[in-house]
């Protein structure tokens, strides 16, 4: 099939990256989103997000008079939707007890519904967005089909989970192998026409509910293996061990590879996406919700090791935590464990000033954000390294020690642990390590 107009509803980490790369290979694209705040900043040459390189393949992409945005959908060959699907924060499910979150399938509901009077014979609907099982032919298609087309008949459907690591998007969007689950066979290979556009990895064809499937075992897999690390940080403590010194000894093992613990797991997608298997089947979901509540305990934990550093009273101490995004070298705060770090500081009394240099002027309610690196530590007790960003991980002793009073380091993912720090007269509590 050939496609020279396409429509993607959703401009955020996925849809304007994917929106710029079929329009910077020629084919015309509509990208449309709810946010007016989002479209006047494209519309004057911005773009609303820090990913690497993607100011300028955006800039290129609308210079080609190929990439358009507004806040409504037109007539196209294939409409994409790359929306949110985020967890409700209220509504909670429970089953035998254990509370779970559902999935707010809102923003894929309204998409959908905004397509309908576009359908035309023959049109091509991608959903990308990370959904439950079975999302595309028990709530998408019965959408669609209120067109009076009738799907995998009159018009093709598939599901394509983007599966992109923020940071690197541009590089993985062309050079990962894509999945493509189609409602029929004749979807699927539409799917993979369209994406074989740009794509330079492997396609590969299968059902919808099989792919969507595939994402959300992806992620489950990393966040069941970030638990077990994270639980590794707490037995070694225990034992008096330094975890990062036994994970680095099994790591040599031909068949295993041990991920790093840290304060939690954040972000829109490992924190989230488990719980879509919760959701649709608690019975059989076990394990996968007891690595969620694992990961979601390690702020708590990381609130121990400042006890370990501080005292039990916190009351008045002042601390700076240097980090604020969910990973390192991304700007991007949403679910960030360490922001609930700092919560539960200020809970106990402590007095914390915060600063994230992927995003200065960040505002979250309840924590106090300066925007540089020496406001942050000039009257600290201690200094709390709560991301491993490049730019700390690098800082020079003899800098910080003209910056800062503390002599306290409390460093929660491996990134200061260097001798001179402690040569130079600091302490260092390093998560995970009882030695
Ligand atoms: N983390 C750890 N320890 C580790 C690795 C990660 O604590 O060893 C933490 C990070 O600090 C972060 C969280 O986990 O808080 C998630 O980070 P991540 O780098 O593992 O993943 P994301 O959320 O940035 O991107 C993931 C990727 N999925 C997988 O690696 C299986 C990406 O390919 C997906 O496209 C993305 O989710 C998504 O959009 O679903």
């Amino acid at each position: 099939m050939e496609f020279k107009k396409i429509c993607i509803s959703g401009l955020g980490y996925i849809g304007l990256p994917t929106a710029s790369m079929f329009a910077t290979n020629g084919v015309q694209v509509l990208g449309v989103d709810t946010n007016p705040g989002i479209i006047e900043i494209l519309n004057s040459g911005g773009i609303h997000i820090h990913e690497p390189g993607l100011g300028e393949v955006v800039a290129e992409a609308v210079e080609s008079g190929n990439l358009r945005v507004a806040g409504t959908p037109e007539p196209a060959d294939a409409f994409i939707i790359a929306v949110p699907t985020p967890f409700f924060e209220h509504d909670l499910g429970e089953y035998e007890g254990q509370v779970y979150k559902k999935a707010d399938m809102r923003m894929v509901t309204s998409a959908a519904q905004a397509i309908v009077p576009h359908l035309r014979k023959g049109s091509l609907v991608v959903l990308e967005s990370t959904s439950p099982p079975r999302t595309t032919v028990d709530l998408l298609v019965p959408i669609l089909e209120g067109s009076g087309l009738k799907a995998g008949v009159d018009f093709y459907v598939a599901y394509s989970p983007e599966r992109v690591l923020p940071g690197q998007i541009l590089r993985e969007l062309v050079e990962n192998a894509r999945v493509i689950g189609g409602l029929t066979p004749e979807s699927a290979q539409a799917g993979s026409d369209l994406y074989a556009t740009f794509v330079r990895g492997e396609i590969h064809m299968t059902d919808a509910t099989t792919a969507e499937m595939v994402k959300l075992m992806e992620n489950t897999y990393r966040d069941v293996n970030i638990a077990i690390a994270n639980e590794f940080s707490r037995l070694a403590e225990r034992f008096g061990v330094d975890v990062w010194e036994a994970i680095q000894l099994s790591s040599l093992h031909p068949r295993v590879k041990i991920l790093s613990p840290g304060p939690g797991v954040g972000g829109h997608c490992i924190s989230v996406d488990p719980w879509f298997f919760v959701e649709s089947a608690p019975d059989l979901s076990r394990l996968i919700q007891r690595a969620r509540q694992v990961n979601d305990a390690q702020p708590e934990f990381v609130m121990s090791l400042v006890h370990k550093a501080l005292g039990p009273d916190l009351t008045g101490r002042k601390i700076a935590a240097l980090g604020l995004a969910y990973k390192p070298d991304v700007d991007d705060l949403r679910e960030s464990p360490a922001v609930e770090v700092v919560h539960l500081l200020t809970k106990a009394g402590a007095v914390v000033k915060a600063f994230e240099p992927f995003k200065p002027d960040a505002k979250i309610a309840g924590v106090q954000l300066v925007p540089t690196l020496a406001q942050a530590v000039a009257d600290a007790d201690a200094l709390l390294l709560l991301v491993n960003h490049t730019e700390f991980h690098q800082m020079n002793v003899e800098v910080i020690m003209t910056l800062t009073p503390a002599r306290v380091l409390i460093d929660t993912v491996n990134g200061w642990a260097r001798m001179d720090w402690v040569r130079e007269g600091f302490e260092l509590f390093r998560l995970g390590v009882g030695k």
